[in-house]
This record gives structure tokens, sequence and C-alpha cells, in this order.
């Protein structure tokens, strides 16, 4: 059994659409952002960096318990561990890693930068336009980048793999970010394509009631989520050791 600890954001998606796709048996742990779960101790034992998603399985390898934190890091282990969606074969491999890094190091962080001055800057005073502009060009050129290679084939690494599961949660949030999704055709495809996927509408649909993030989050969850620096994780998390 897969204990998922997960909040319904695109981060988490990527790992409910993975464990539907590969139909494993998973028991969801919500974790409240806003409430600053990600402090617990308990849970920083397993997520050293604070955010979710994370996986327990207790059948890991040579059938001992281990954690995972870090999407892509889990993307990866739950691709070996069921030999779906991440190809054996070096080659076929090696474009998947590629595509995989791709969205980790940067359509991700850049479409959440783009949500949080869409979202939530807006909450702080300041001239945030620069800032906003920059993500938002950024997540432009990279959707033109997804734009090129969907021009020559189906899916970012050829099959459909893990590396499309990571990169479609950041791409469904595009109306609210601006970008007119029909400039880009390919991605449209793509993204319809995928979107139309049962188990990806399953992975998306897990704690849909608890999706309470964007421009009605509330005083106290901005507060908690944003300005965090080393001190104050510390701070949270004796707190929490307190409770
Ligand atoms: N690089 C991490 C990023 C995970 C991440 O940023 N998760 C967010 C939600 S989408 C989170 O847990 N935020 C908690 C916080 O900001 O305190 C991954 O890919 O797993």
């Amino acid at each position: 059994m897969i204990d998922l600890y997960y909040a319904p954001t695109p981060n988490g998606w990527k790992i409910s659409i993975m464990l539907e796709e590969a139909e494993l048996p998973y028991k969801v742990i919500p974790v409240n952002l806003g409430a600053g779960d990600q402090f617990r101790p308990e849970f920083l034992k397993i997520s050293p960096n604070n955010r979710m998603p994370v996986i327990v399985d207790t059948d890991g390898p040579q059938g001992e318990q281990i954690s995972v934190f870090e999407s892509g890091a889990i993307l990866m282990y739950l691709g070996e561990k069921t030999g779906k969606f991440f190809p054996q074969t070096d080659k076929e491999r090696i474009k998947v890693i590629e595509w995989l890094f791709w969205q980790i190091g940067g359509l991700g962080p850049m479409a959440g930068q783009v949500s949080h001055f869409v979202n939530y800057a807006p909450n702080f005073p300041g001239d945030h336009s620069y800032s906003e502009k920059r993500y938002k060009n950024e997540y432009d050129r990279l959707l033109g980048v997804m734009d090129m290679v969907l021009e020559e084939r189906e899916f970012l690494a050829g099959e459909y793999s893990i590396a499309d599961m990571a990169s479609f949660p950041w791409i469904t949030a595009y109306k609210r970010y601006e970008v007119d999704l029909d400039s880009f055709k390919n991605v449209r495809r793509w993204f319809d394509e995928i979107k139309s996927r049962p188990a990806v509408r399953k992975g998306m649909d897990v704690g849909k009631e608890n999706r309470n993030f964007g421009k009605g989050i509330s005083k106290e969850s901005l507060k908690t989520m944003f300005g965090q620096d080393s001190k104050s994780i510390k701070k949270e998390a004796e707190k929490k050791l307190k409770k």
C-alpha cells in the first residue's frame, strides 16, 4: 500500500494521476498547507523541504518501507516500480528524464511564480508588474518550446509518459494565467488528449473538496504560506511539536 501525502495542487496532481494511471492502490493523507501541516515534525521527517507531495511505500525495495519526496523523484520511483510510463530501454528512458527535468526545473517553477503573481502578490503592497511580466514571458517561452517539440511527436518524449503527467497539471490554469492556448496549437492538441484520459480526470478529482487556493485564499493561509524563511520554519515546527 502507498500512502500519498497530498494537497490538490499541480504538484499533488502529478502523483494522483500517476497512481491512477498505473492502477496502484493508495491512501490519501491530506496535507492542509494553509493550516501549516507541512511544518509538522513528523511530516518534516519524510519531507525535509516542507513541501508535498510525498509517498510512503510499505512495499519498497527489498520489501522494506521507503518514503520519497520531490514529485519528479516520486514519478521515477513509481515508473520503475511498475514498469509503466517510464521506458526500460536507455535510449527512450533518457528522453523521458530530459523532459521530466525540464518540467521540474523550468515549467513548474515558472508557472508557480506566474500563479504567485496573479493570485497572491496583489495581497501584498508594492508594484509587482515587472515580476509578473518576467514570469509570464518565461511561461510563454516554455509553452513555445513545448509547441515546437509537439509538432514532431504526440507526447513530450515520444510515448505518453511520466514527463507528460508532470507537465499537464501546470497547463490546467492557463486561463487564469491569461494564456491563449489556441495560439499553441500542438500544446492545445496534447492538452485536450491528456485531459480526456479517465485516469487523469480521476487523479485531478482527488481531494477536490479541499481546493481552497488561488484568489480566494484566506488571510490566515496567506500568512502561513508566504514569507517563509529558515527561522520561521523552525519556529512553526516547534509550535506544531507543542500542539
Ligand atoms: N519541487 C517540489 C515542489 C513541491 C511544492 O512546491 N509543493 C507545494 C504545493 S504545489 C507545497 O507543498 N507548498 C507548501 C508551502 O509552500 O509551504 C516537487 O516537485 O515536489
